[in-house]
């Protein structure tokens, strides 16, 4: 929908007498702003569409995982990945262990409501919710000992619940978004940056004015402090633009009186209890040191310190652009680089990753995208990773590497897919819950109990050493999705009972990640405009059974059962999400950046 949003505004122009406070003549004019309503259309990641993005000569890009809404990013010393969701609120670990550029193991790590900011330093992993941080040490195998509460009482998140952190010199630094658009703020740690010691104590706000910081840090030789500001929504599609701020101790950024380079806002004006004009406010503050494009929504920064892309990139920053819902033409949808000379000073944004954007890319005809980009981090080997939000994918961009990772054909059903196609024997499969593309109870949703149906199956052949179960949905953006998948099922098994439990070992065999990154089965959840999803349930036997690391996902098993499987089968149950029905509370995520 494009709709222009007009917007009344009330100008006022104040003369002080040289008393404080005291207004001696105002003078008011009606102005109008235009604004647009412009958010584009989701449409689906396929292989086309990835491989039509845009990089710089010699770089590529594939796809490193896929799971439910990843955020932020942390990349550990040992390699090891981590990734917030914000919903569901849990952290996910990434492994690509056997070093093809994909994850094979994902596990949930930590699990907190609305869980967003994360980095690791000395050892431990620093989490930050809305309200809290919390602190842990991180084990051997990547996994976390027990989460401890170093804040619990950072301001309420209102339009900005997207709190990130780091650690420099000893000292934990979080940033906490502004409540509104812009607004007087009553609480005067939001808007901030905020430092505090690293057992949380001594806190106190580091620099101010900044609306939503959400991608900050260090540059690696000047040491100098960079961080990018959202801009004010609903000043048209030229205004404001994104900032990029030089971060110093003390300084304010202007937020919400004064925007990029000290022009006024039109819609705020500096409260009259501080006695300055707009004009005194705008000389109090600090101007940005770049400006990007306005609306693009500057998600996380990192600095290129690998050795992976050439040489020239050494240092430089890069910045995902989530992209904009107000603005014609939309902006961002893309990755930015951030050149910086060779004294540690920006010089000039330039694009990197493009294309997730796609003109007239809708089925009506409206501009669509493919993925929201949210976090970004330099893996140790030098290659990024960059989240997608929305379509559930974390990309991976390498630099001269002529490998094509295996998961970016890996675009259908496991039954369709070229690993699986040694099987000679069929397996029949059927549920007493639902008929062959029969429709699914609500209970065996995630809408609703969530629990797995019962599933039985005849027809392994004699020679069989283990059983898989994959569970999969093509009719999702993301195609397929995973739900449910289990290895190393005793061949004498002919079925499992409804609602088999969520844990790693079940029985003999063992169960692996599904898309939210947790273990066992989860229960169809179509998007409820959805026309009925197919379920998948398909059962494979296999010559032998497979070596697999705790909290394998769908790739590692792709890779292990290939040339292995001597028979297949499936059933299929439909669902669709009835849009009356409110049984179980329905989790809408937030539109927010
Ligand atoms: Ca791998
Ligand atoms: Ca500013």
């Amino acid at each position: 929908m494009k709709n222009k949003f007009l917007i009344g505004v009330v100008l006022s122009l104040s003369f002080l007498l040289g008393i404080q406070g005291i207004s001696a003549q105002k003078t008011r004019e009606q102005r109008t702003i235009t604004g647009n309503y412009n958010d584009t259309a989701t449409i689906a990641p396929t292989i086309a569409r990835i491989k039509s993005l845009k990089l710089p000569a010699g770089f590529s890009i594939a796809k490193f995982a896929e799971i439910e809404n990843p955020r932020m990013l942390a990349a550990a010393p040992d390699g090891t990945i981590y990734v917030s969701q914000r919903e569901p609120g849990t952290l996910t670990m990434l492994k690509d262990t056997n070093g093809d550029g994909a994850a094979d193991v994902q596990k949930v790590v930590a699990e907190k409501k609305q869980l967003h900011g994360v980095y690791i330093a000395g050892g431990k992993m620093y989490i930050a919710t809305v309200k809290e941080v919390f602190v842990a040490d991180m084990k051997s195998d990547g996994t976390l000992g027990e989460l401890r509460t170093i804040i619990s009482d950072l301001p309420d998140g209102g339009q900005h619940p997207n709190r990130t952190l780091a650690v420099k010199d000893g000292k934990l630094y979080i940033t906490v978004g502004s409540t509104c658009n812009a607004c007087d703020e009553t609480n005067s740690e939001l808007a901030t940056i905020l430092t505090a010691d690293l057992n949380g104590q001594n806190r106190k706000i580091y620099a101010s004015g900044l609306r939503n910081t959400i991608g900050f840090g260090w540059h690696p030789v000047s040491q100098k402090m960079f961080g990018m500001d959202h801009g004010i929504d609903l000043l048209g599609d030229n205004d404001q633009e994104e900032e990029l701020n030089e971060i110093t101790e003390g300084a304010k950024y202007g937020w919400a009186y004064v925007y990029a380079n000290a022009k006024l806002n039109p819609h705020n004006f500096v409260p009259k209890p501080l006695g300055l004009t707009n004009e005194d406010w705008a000389k109090q503050n600090k101007n940005p040191t770049l400006l990007y494009t306005p609306h693009a929504a500057p998600m996380q920064m990192a600095f290129n310190t690998g050795a992976m892309f050439p040489a020239e990139y050494k240092n430089d920053a890069f910045v995902a652009m989530r992209g904009s819902w107000n603005r014609i033409p939309p902006s961002g949808y893309e990755v930015v680089r951030i050149r910086f000379d060779s004294a540690g000073n920006p010089t000039k944004f330039e694009p990197f990753l493009t294309g997730f954007l796609v003109k007239g890319g809708a089925p009506d005809g409206k501009d669509a995208h493919f993925a929201r980009v949210a976090g970004l981090a330099m893996m140790r080997d030098g290659s990024m990773l960059v989240t997608d939000d929305t379509n559930n994918i974390i990309y991976r961009v390498s630099y001269n590497s002529n490998q094509m990772p295996p998961i970016m054909s890996r675009d259908n059903i496991s039954m369709m897919m070229p690993e699986t196609a040694t099987a000679r024997g069929q397996i029949t499969v059927k549920s007493s819950a639902f008929a062959n593309m029969g429709m699914i109870p609500d209970k065996f949703s995630d809408y609703f109990q969530g629990i797995s149906p019962q599933i039985s199956w005849a027809g392994v052949p004699r020679e069989a050493k283990s059983l898989v179960l994959m569970m999969e949905d093509p009719d999702a953006n993301l195609k397929p999705v995973t739900h449910w998948i289990m290895a190393n099922i005793s061949p004498n098994v002919t079925g499992l009972p409804e609602n088999v439990m969520k844990t790693e070992r079940y029985g003999e065999a063992m169960q692996g990640a599904n898309i939210t990154g947790k273990t066992g089965y989860y229960g169809p959840k179509p998007p409820p405009a959805d026309k009925p999803h197919a379920y998948h349930f398909q059962i494979f036997a296999l010559d032998k059974k497979l070596d697999l690391p705790s909290g394998f996902n769908r790739q590692a098993l792709l890779d292990a059962m290939k040339n292995h499987v001597i028979a297949k089968g499936e059933t299929v149950g439909m669902y669709q999400r009835k849009p009356d029905k409110r049984e179980k509370q329905e989790v809408v995520p937030p539109r927010g950046k």
